[in-house]
């Protein structure tokens, strides 16, 4: 490191000062990434508005956790590009859905949605290998695991509903099961 102030932050060394650590490419890829994940906060803050609408408080306790969660997806995007003393450059977000057929459409939506994000964080994978960007793919792996695990939560609760065939008191039982889950900041405070 040469030139400019360091300071720690997030576990990370910042310097002030100093040119950008990263690309001007990766920094709009990055920033582009910031406005997916919080339209994913919007699309799950979306759902947990409809489920609280029409009484299945579990599914919406769920969706909120999620939404929570891709907040902190972009805060963490966010944070690191401050750490690398580039642009962070907020954008607009989309209007989500707003109605859904039922618990299924609405998982099959995230599902989808999520293998859409999981494309996005590999071509983010992509380019930082592309670009020599040893640091940002250091970064990236956090995401590339969590994609795993999102995908995998989806595809469990989707098989859960299609053995309940989506009525009776098996949704009942998933509703209550999907009401225990509780949310975790995972991003370290200062
Ligand atoms: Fe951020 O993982 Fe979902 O979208």
């Amino acid at each position: 490191m040469t030139g400019g102030s360091a300071t720690r932050r997030s576990n990370q060394v910042t310097c002030q000062g100093d040119k950008k650590m990263i690309s001007k490419i990766m920094e709009k890829a990055l920033n582009e990434q910031i406005n997916k994940e919080m339209y994913s906060a919007y699309l799950y803050l979306s759902m947990s508005a409809h489920t609280t609408h029409i009484g299945l408080d579990g599914f919406a306790n769920w969706f909120m956790v999620q939404y929570k969660e891709e907040m902190e997806h972009a805060m963490r995007i966010y944070n690191y590009l401050n750490d690398q003393g580039s642009k962070v450059h907020l954008k607009k977000i989309d209007e989500p859905p707003t109605t859904f057929k039922d618990p299924m459409d609405m998982f099959k939506k995230t599902l989808e949605h999520e293998q859409f994000i999981t494309k996005s964080i590999n071509d983010l994978m992509d380019l930082a290998v592309k670009e020599k960007d040893h640091a940002t793919q250091i970064f990236l792996q956090w995401f590339v695991t969590e994609q795993i695990e999102e995908e995998a939560n989806d595809n469990e609760i989707i098989g859960k509903l299609e053995l309940i065939g989506g009525k009776g008191d098996g949704m009942f039982m998933i509703d209550k099961e999907l009401g225990q889950r509780t949310f975790v900041s995972e991003i370290p405070t200062e």
